[in-house]
């Protein structure tokens, strides 16, 4: 039975992750911060095998201390602070968990593997952040970065350390540059899912209209699900390489609108949607696009969801939780 061991487990990827290894007869383990963590009943339901270890990313000897017990033959480091907004808010922190954190569990694996890094493979969860503002049309694997946020700024340090400990180690390590991807599980903070609530609340009569930021960043959104497929395929390689994953389309936040409120019967969704200063960034990306043919022809990767099947099944998600919700609300 193969091992794994998952930073970030309680995240949307890590979900779909544990549950994509748990079926393909993995043991699981999960690292989380403190029992007390409310998404750890979510995790035990959706991933019933799941073993979890406490262990946190800006402190090494409990990453030493998770890969003693997990023995794990591949590690995937999704954990991070991944809000965007939020990095320059808590630039330090972003700092220390998102980049320093990829060194310190790439350091616990050394120093686990008795300096042999061959013999764990090391998934890093690169970003489309790093591209920032964008040196080329569609983004490659060679396209060099510009990051324009903290959280940018600090993937590009975890993506780096992870080609250093591959170059200086020989370390199987891969950096999955992925795209936006989405999925009903996403956090509402990102616009997907903010847009796909309110979009539901809106058609049940719960809220009026959503304040929002810019609507012409264009993002290269797809499904999260076929995207933890490609974390795994990248370590089933003979070699350990980096690959950009993502669709190949573009779309903006006012195209997101559209094909999210005509879910609902809604055409012109103007008189619904405000802008507000502040969900706007002080440095924006405005347009990402991936070039995933490196993943289609080395890994046999291609996405399975396109845009509107993505934002459709959000919207219907949506509106299921929010009728429940409203009803349970009711009955109260
Ligand atoms: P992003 O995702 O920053 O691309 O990073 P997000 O959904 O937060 O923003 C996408 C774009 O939408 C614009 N926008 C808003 N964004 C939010 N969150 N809220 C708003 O109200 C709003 N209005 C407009 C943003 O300005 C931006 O242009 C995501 C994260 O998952 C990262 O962790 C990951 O690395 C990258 O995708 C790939």
């Amino acid at each position: 039975m193969p091992r794994a061991l998952i930073t970030g487990i309680t995240g949307q990827d890590g979900l779909y992750l544990g549950e994509l290894l748990a079926a393909k007869g993995y043991e699981v383990f999960g690292l989380v911060r403190g029992q007390s963590n409310p998404k750890i009943s979510t995790v035990e339901r959706i991933i019933p095998s799941i073993e979890l270890l406490e262990g946190d990313l800006r402190d090494l000897s409990s990453l030493i201390g998770a890969l003693e017990i997990a023995q794990p033959d591949e590690v995937y480091n999704l954990g991070a602070i991944s809000f965007v907004g939020l990095s320059w808010k808590q630039a330090e922190l972003t700092g220390d968990i998102t980049g320093m954190g990829v060194l310190r569990i790439l350091e616990a694996l050394r120093i686990h593997t008795q300096g042999d890094m061959s013999k764990v493979r090391f998934y890093q969860a690169s970003s489309s952040e790093m591209f920032g503002k964008v040196r080329e049309t569609p983004q490659r694997e060679s396209t060099p970065f510009h990051p324009r946020s903290p959280y940018g700024v600090a993937k590009t340090f975890g993506h780096y350390m992870t080609v250093n400990y591959r170059e200086s180690y020989d370390a199987f390590a891969c950096s999955g540059i992925l795209f936006n991807h989405e999925s009903e599980r996403r956090g509402h903070e990102f616009v997907t899912r903010k847009v796909t609530r309110a979009v539901a609340r809106i058609a049940l009569g719960l809220q009026a209209s959503v304040a929002l930021g810019n609507l012409d960043s264009r993002r290269d959104w797809g499904f999260a699900g076929d995207y933890v497929e490609a974390m795994w395929k990248m370590l089933q390689q003979d070699t350990p390489d980096d690959f950009v994953i993502a669709t190949g389309e573009t779309h903006s936040i006012g195209e997101l609108l559209d094909v999210a409120f005509s879910r609902v019967g809604i055409n012109d969704w103007s008189s619904k949607v405000t802008q507000d200063p502040r969900f706007f960034r002080p440095a924006e990306v405005d347009l990402l696009i991936g070039d995933a043919s490196k993943a289609a022809d080395e890994l046999g990767w291609k996405p399975t969801v396109t845009f509107e099947q993505l934002v459709h099944r959000m919207v219907d998600s949506d509106l299921k939780i929010e009728k429940i919700a409203a009803s349970r609300a009711s009955e109260d």
